[in-house]
């Protein structure tokens, strides 16, 4: 039964996080840059064929489709050591090459995951057309996204990046199963405050990022015993449909380059399950209370690797609920999930366990909530939209940009409406009304 992934990566941001993903997916898998097998790695039982194919001449080739408007990104993945991993029919670097969608998606089986930036143009546009067109021709397949928020903190040169931004969580509200909410001031945050550099760049940045990815589909990977295919991990997290924004948390981080071990000094699977519930190890900046709603968790989804003792899993799970770690929504179980995942036996790490945790946690708002609200200045200015009015698609009148909000606003409403004991009665109220218009 196939279970193939299909990558996407687009615009700077996309391929550069889709780069690091494929290097480390390389070290955990004993995969060469060449895509050639390792001798070390001959017997493993690992699932590599899930985000790679073996050309006729055996040689591993990622599923990955590179785009970018701009050929700098891609030309620099192009003279690195990892030039020759990709298939170049697979590359495309300007906007014609863009539609010859289908030899790569015909034939494939599971889903796609798509690697962008909200905030730029190629990534967030073209990204924004590409989850369109793959929702109208492949309606059953999933789409799982790696979406990355701008810092929030930092000046941009992008004037227009809130409308970019609302334009584009439109379209992963509508036209995406399940969205990874990568926050650069978060990440940033965490970078400084926990791995203590001054300045860090996007080289350190996107090693967290890889991170995260690589680990969040370990258990495709390495099948174990359960949440094996995207399908069952996401069903898991997302109890209803639109509620499909996933914040992650790692423990314990070090950059791969930093040679000084961790000063963690033991890891068993408590310490990873109360870590990860920390909100400095979380990667999205948010508020955990405000003045609408107590915010809790919708789901929570640990996956751990590591010498892990089962029946520490189910003693761990029991202190979390006594000691009331986490408050959970008020309309259905507390429902935390934990898979024990094998790791990569070629990539030596320096704790006995770690972990990341993927939930589905109403404070997630918060972060849309300051993107609504840089947009609501800007659109009330009517500040930088002449570069948009030169577009079909804003010509006549603003419309989209105005829909774009709205769509945005009722997906903020439903997660406040999440956190109260009556939310399963407030979707037959949208259900209703939807229903009646
Ligand atoms: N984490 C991370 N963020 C990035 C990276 N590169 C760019 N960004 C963020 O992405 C946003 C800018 O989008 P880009 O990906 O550069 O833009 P693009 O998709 O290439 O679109 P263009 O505007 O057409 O160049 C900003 O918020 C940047 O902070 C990266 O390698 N890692
Ligand atoms: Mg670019």
């Amino acid at each position: 039964m196939p279970r193939e992934i299909i990558t996407l990566q687009l615009g700077q941001c996309g391929n550069q996080i889709g780069n690091e993903f494929w290097k480390q997916l390389c070290l955990e898998h004993g995969i060469s840059p060449e895509g050639i097998l390792e001798d070390f790695a001959t017997d493993g039982t690992d699932r590599k064929d899930v985000f790679f194919y073996q050309a006729d001449d055996e040689h591993y080739i990622p599923r990955a489709v590179l785009l970018d408007l701009e050929p700098r990104v891609i030309h620099g993945i192009l003279n690195s050591p990892y030039s020759n991993l990709y298939n170049p029919e697979n590359i495309y670097l300007s906007k014609h090459g863009g539609g010859a969608g289908n030899n790569w998606a015909s034939g494939y089986n599971q889903g796609f995951v798509l690697c962008h930036s909200i905030a730029g143009g190629t990534g967030s546009g073209m990204g924004s057309y590409m989850l369109e067109k793959l929702n109208d021709r492949f309606p059953k397949k999933l789409i799982q996204t790696y979406s990355v928020f701008p810092n929030q903190q930092e000046i941009s040169d992008v004037v227009v990046q809130p409308y970019n931004s609302i334009l584009t969580m439109k379209r992963l509200t509508q036209n995406a199963d399940c969205v990874v909410v990568l926050d650069n001031t978060a990440l940033n945050r965490i970078a400084t405050d926990r791995l203590h550099l001054a300045n860090p760049d996007f080289t350190q940045i996107n090693q967290m990022v890889s991170t995260i990815m690589a680990t969040s589909t370990t258990t495709l990977r390495y099948p174990g015993y359960m949440n094996n295919d995207l399908i069952g991990l996401i069903a898991s997290l997302i109890p209803t449909p639109r509620l499909h924004f996933l914040m992650t948390g790692y423990t314990p981080l070090t950059l791969t380059s930093d040679t000084k071990a961790m000063n963690v000094r033991k890891t068993t699977v408590l310490d990873v399950m109360r870590r990860l519930l920390q909100p400095k190890n979380i990667m999205v900046s948010t508020t955990l209370r405000d003045r609408q709603s107590a915010h809790c968790y919708i789901s929570i989804l640990n996956i751990i690797q590591g010498e892990v003792d089962p029946t520490q899993v189910h003693k761990s799970l029991q202190r979390i609920r006594e000691r009331k770690l986490a408050s959970f929504i008020p309309w259905g179980p507390a429902s935390i999930q934990v898979a024990l995942s094998r790791k990569s036996p070629y990539v030596q790490t320096a704790h006995r366990v770690s972990g990341l945790m993927l939930a589905n946690h109403t404070s997630i708002v918060t972060l849309f909530e300051r993107t609504c609200s840089q947009y609501d200045k800007l659109r009330k200015r009517e500040a930088f939209l002449e570069q948009f009015r030169k577009e079909e698609m804003f010509k006549e009148n603003l419309d989209e940009l105005d829909n774009s909000r709205e769509v945005v606003q009722q997906m903020i409403d439903e997660y406040h409406a999440a956190t109260k004991p009556d939310y399963i009665s407030w979707g037959t109220h949208q259900g209703s009304e939807s229903a009646r218009t």
